[in-house]
C-alpha cells in the first residue's frame, strides 16, 4: 500500500490517555512515588498535553471524577485548562469502588444507602460530563462477592439492570454509556459484570446508547480477545477499549510490552470489519494503565506510539488476497499475510506521516532528550516537599 493510501488511515487513528496514568500508582503491596508524578488535574493536563504535542494522536484525556474533580472544582475551569494545553477532556470515569459505603457493592449492594450514594455520584458525573461535553460515560464496577452465599447473585443482577437503565436515560443524547467487565479483583468469588456477555446484556438492557468496553487486561488467561471484539463489533455492541498489557492478571502494563501480536490481531479484526462495511469510526480507543515503576510520560509515549504502529501494521493486510486464501482453505497463505503485515517495518511510513504534520519523527527519543521530566520533578517537588519520597502502603 502507498503512503497516499495509508496516510488517511493514520489520520483517522486517535487514542485517549488516562489522567490516572500520570499519577503515582501502586499495588496493594505499596506505592513507589516519583518526583515528576502528577498529583493534580492541572499537572495531569500538563503531562497529557505533552504526550499529544509530541504524537499528535492523543487529543483527549480521560478523567476519574473522584481523583480529578475536587469538591469545589469548576469543570468549566478544567475544560479551559485542557484547551490551553491543546487537548480536551474525554471520557468520564465514575468511582464506584473506593468509598467505604461500597463495601458490599455500589448499585448492586443489598444496602439502600450504598445504592443511593451510587445514584448521587452518577448524577454528579453526568453533570460534569455535560460541561466537559464528554462523549463517553465509562463504567467499571468492582461489585461482587468474596464468598459463596454472601449475597443473591440474581438480585444483584437485577439491581445492576435497573441502575444502568436509570443512568442511561439520565445521560444527554450525545453521551454513550460504556459498560466494562472483569472476571475478578477486587471481588474474589464472583464479579457482577464478569465477562463480555454479561456486559453486553447490561449495556443492551440499559438502552440504545449502551455499549461494551473491552479492557484488554480483564480476561482470564487464554481468552481470545480478538474473537470477542469481532463478535461485539458485528453486533454493534463494541463501544471501545481500555488498552494495557498483562502477563498474569489485570497488570495494567504498557500496551504491547508483553504480547504485541495479540494487539495486532485485535486491530486486524477491526480492519476486517471495516472492510466488510461496518462503521468502526466511533470505537473509543483508550488507554487504562498504571505505570508503577516506569516514568509516567515515557510509558504513555511508548503506549501511544505502539498503538499507532500496531494499528498501521493491521492496515497493511491485503484483505482481498486473504479472502482468496480462506476460500481455498490455504491456511499458511492466509496466516503468512498476517505475519508479513505484523513483521513489516512501519517506522519509515510513520516518520513520513509525522514529518508531514510537523511532528517529531521519534516522539519518545525527542521527549527523553527534552528535560521535561526533570523540569516537572523540580516544579512538583517545590510544590510538594514529599513528592517522590519513599513508598506508601496502600
Ligand atoms: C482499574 C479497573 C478498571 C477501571 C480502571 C479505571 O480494573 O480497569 O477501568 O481502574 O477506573 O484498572
Ligand atoms: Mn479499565
Ligand atoms: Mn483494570
Amino acid at each position: 500500500m502507498t503512503n497516499e493510501q495509508l496516510f488517511p488511515l493514520l489520520d483517522e487513528f486517535q487514542i485517549e490517555i488516562p489522567s490516572w496514568g500520570f499519577a503515582d500508582t501502586g499495588t496493594r503491596f505499596g506505592k513507589f512515588h516519583q518526583a515528576a508524578a502528577a498529583a493534580t488535574i492541572e499537572e495531569k493536563i500538563e503531562d497529557g498535553g505533552e504526550v499529544n504535542r509530541l504524537t499528535g494522536i492523543a487529543p483527549t484525556l480521560a478523567v476519574h471524577v473522584d481523583w480529578d474533580f475536587k469538591e469545589d472544582q469548576d469543570p468549566a475551569e478544567v475544560v479551559k485548562l485542557a484547551a490551553e494545553a491543546g487537548i480536551k477532556i474525554g471520557s468520564i470515569n465514575p468511582n464506584l469502588f473506593q468509598d467505604q459505603v461500597y463495601k458490599y457493592g455500589s448499585c448492586t449492594s443489598p444496602l439502600e444507602n450504598a445504592r443511593q450514594k451510587a445514584d448521587e455520584h452518577l448524577e454528579k458525573c453526568i453533570a460534569i460530563g455535560r460541561v466537559t461535553e464528554s462523549e463517553f460515560l465509562s463504567l467499571w464496577f468492582a461489585d461482587g462477592t468474596n464468598y459463596p452465599g454472601q449475597d443473591d447473585i440474581i438480585a444483584r443482577k437485577r439491581r445492576m439492570e435497573s441502575a444502568l437503565k436509570k443512568w442511561h436515560d439520565a445521560m444527554p443524547e450525545t453521551m454513550t454509556m460504556l459498560v466494562e467487565y472483569k472476571p475478578f479483583e477486587p471481588a474474589f468469588y464472583h464479579t457482577d459484570s464478569a465477562d463480555w456477555g454479561m456486559a453486553a446484556h447490561f449495556a443492551r438492557k440499559a438502552g440504545e446508547r449502551g455499549k461494551v468496553l473491552v479492557d484488554t487486561g480483564h480476561h482470564l488467561p487464554g481468552a481470545n480477545i480478538e474473537h470477542i471484539v469481532a463478535f461485539l463489533l458485528d453486533e454493534n455492541m463494541l463501544g471501545g477499549f481500555h488498552f494495557n498489557d498483562r502477563k498474569y492478571a489485570d497488570d495494567d502494563l504498557t500496551m504491547g510490552s508483553i504480547d504485541p501480536y495479540a494487539v495486532f490481531r485485535i486491530f486486524h479484526e477491526i480492519r476486517n470489519a471495516a472492510h466488510r462495511g461496518t462503521d468502526v469510526s466511533k470505537i473509543a480507543y483508550m488507554v487504562d494503565q498504571s505505570h508503577n515503576l516506569k516514568p509516567k510520560v515515557e510509558a504513555m509515549l511508548q503506549t501511544v506510539v505502539t498503538a499507532q504502529e500496531l494499528y498501521l501494521k493491521a492496515c497493511l493486510v491485503d484483505r482481498n488476497k486473504l479472502a482468496d486464501f480462506q476460500a481455498n482453505t490455504d491456511i499458511v497463505g492466509g496466516e503468512e499475510l498476517l505475519r508479513a503485515a505484523f513483521y513489516s517495518d512501519v517506522k519509515p511510513i510513520l516518520s513520513a506521516w509525522r514529518e508531514a504534520k510537523a511532528l517529531p519523527a521519534d516522539p519518545l527519543s525527542t521527549y527523553r532528550a527534552s528535560g521535561y521530566e526533570a523540569k516537572r520533578a523540580n516544579e512538583r517537588s517545590a510544590r510538594r516537599p514529599d513528592a517522590g519520597k519513599g513508598t506508601s502502603y496502600a
